[in-house]
């Protein structure tokens, strides 16, 4: 009897364990990402067609420009076909997606127990916030750092709340400068908007600690910075879709809010700003992965930092930086046009500066652009907002690492690597926007 029921509780306990642990690898088995690129009007428009069922990891757009998307077992069959017949030619970029999520975990796993050993090492306690950039770090303990980062920098950081998620996670900022008597410019950074851009979330705290320890250890550039500026840091804005690439399913891209006419999920909140919503690259099937949502700011998260824009910052905003991956590029405004903006050449100039910069310690190419000129047609998102509503002057979005070889699941160890070039990047394009306009 005893051994029945000691039988039973492992059975129980074994069943818990698949239905809590629902991130099953074998849901990654055989995805494929390949790369296509459409060389006349007719491939473009024919893949475009296929925009609504298949996650396309970087959209197709223009002529002879690339496109990533990732087939299923499912329809790949159906997909190969239908580019064949369309003589697209493709080539495979990730052969099987389960790989790559399990060299992923592996690593993070790896980095965990290492950072375990030296927690209880007592010399290397302090050492601890280090450790933080050595693997993608989940929504608690991001909260915990911003909590950390003020008790230590009590002067420099405040930590503010500005919302809830859908899911009712609190969304936090941190306020970073110098104390000033001035109201100073701000230089907002919002990372995290893309559940399943981890490097996102990781670069941004990466970077907020470095304008920390810069200012501590009395670093010429970062005492400027700090100094004339006010920044702005979002770590995660959208926290409920981070969590589900978390404990679910790591390539969600949205939001997790409900639709009332849908059973899909969620909506890209990086298309539900509400400048210019709804227009090219967009749709408003929920099922989409660049679904607009169903009305401008429909999602908390987005009516939550753009009211705390308006409502707090107004004025003062001089810079926007939206913080995405992958692909290595540098876009402005306009992102839902071609036309180019009356500003045109100064954003140009300074994302050049900053590429050039991005270049320097590990010659990483950042290509640099409008936003409809280099990558493809985008509405409703947040730097057209920034520029176009918010009357932000320099307004930008940065696609961090790679170039497609990991695409979203950018290898734990090239955190800091990517980290500190973005980061010279956004200090030298800083220190030149002081020297040319304030
Ligand atoms: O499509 C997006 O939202 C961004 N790329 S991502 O692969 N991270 O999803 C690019 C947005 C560029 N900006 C505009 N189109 N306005
Ligand atoms: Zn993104």
């Amino acid at each position: 009897m005893m051994v029945c029921s000691k039988i039973l509780l492992l059975i129980l306990g074994s069943l818990y364990a698949v239905v809590v642990n629902s991130d099953n690898l074998s849901q990654y088995d055989d995805l494929k990402v390949i790369r296509v690129r459409p060389v006349n009007h007719f491939q473009m428009i024919s893949l475009l067609d296929l925009e609504d069922d298949i996650d396309f990891w970087r959209r197709p757009d223009q002529i002879n420009r690339f496109a990533d998307l990732m087939i299923t077992p499912n329809n790949s069959q159906r997909v190969m076909h239908y580019l064949s017949s369309r003589n697209i030619a493709y080539e495979i970029l990730i052969n099987n997606v389960r790989t790559v999520v399990q060299n992923e975990r592996d690593q993070m796993a790896k980095t965990k127990k290492r950072l375990e050993m030296l927690r209880s090492s007592d010399s290397l306690r302090t050492d601890i916030i280090v450790g933080f950039w050595q693997s993608y770090q989940r929504y608690e303990a991001i909260e915990n750092l911003m909590n950390d980062l003020q008790n230590k920098y009590p002067n420099l950081v405040a930590k503010i709340n500005f919302g809830k998620s859908f899911e009712g996670r609190e969304l936090n900022l941190m306020r970073i400068g110098a104390i000033s008597d001035d109201k100073k410019p701000v230089v907002f950074i919002e990372g995290g908007i893309h559940a399943r851009e981890w490097i996102s979330p990781a670069f941004v705290t990466h970077f907020a600690n470095r304008l920390l320890t810069g200012y501590e250890n009395q670093d010429a550039d970062i005492k400027k910075l700090m100094e004339t500026f006010d920044f702005y840091i979002v770590p995660l804005l959208n926290p409920d879709g981070y969590e589900y690439t978390h404990t679910k399913y790591r390539l969600w891209r949205k939001t997790r809010s409900i639709q009332k006419s849908s059973s899909c999920i969620g909506a890209d909140p990086n298309r539900n700003f509400g400048y210019e919503w709804g227009g090219e690259g967009t749709s408003n099937n929920p099922c989409s992965e660049i679904y607009t949502g169903t009305k401008a700011f429909s999602e908390p998260e987005v009516k939550a930092e753009t009211d705390y824009i308006m409502k707090h910052l107004e004025g003062r905003a001089l810079v926007y930086v939206a913080v995405h991956s992958y692909g290595q590029y540098l876009l402005y405004p306009w992102g839902y046009t071609d036309k180019q903006t009356p500003d045109n050449d100064r954003l140009d100039g300074m994302a050049k500066l900053a590429t050039d910069a991005m270049a320097k310690r590990y010659q990483s190419k950042y290509i640099y652009g409008m936003s409809t000129t280099v990558l493809y047609a985008a509405a409703g998102a947040g730097d057209d907002w920034a520029y176009g509503a918010a009357s932000i002057p320099y307004s930008y979005t940065l696609e961090l690492r790679d170039t497609g070889s990991h695409g979203f699941q950018l290898p734990p160890e090239q955190i800091i690597p990517t980290s500190e070039e973005a980061g010279d990047g956004m200090i030298t394009m800083l220190l030149a926007i002081i020297k040319n306009d304030l």
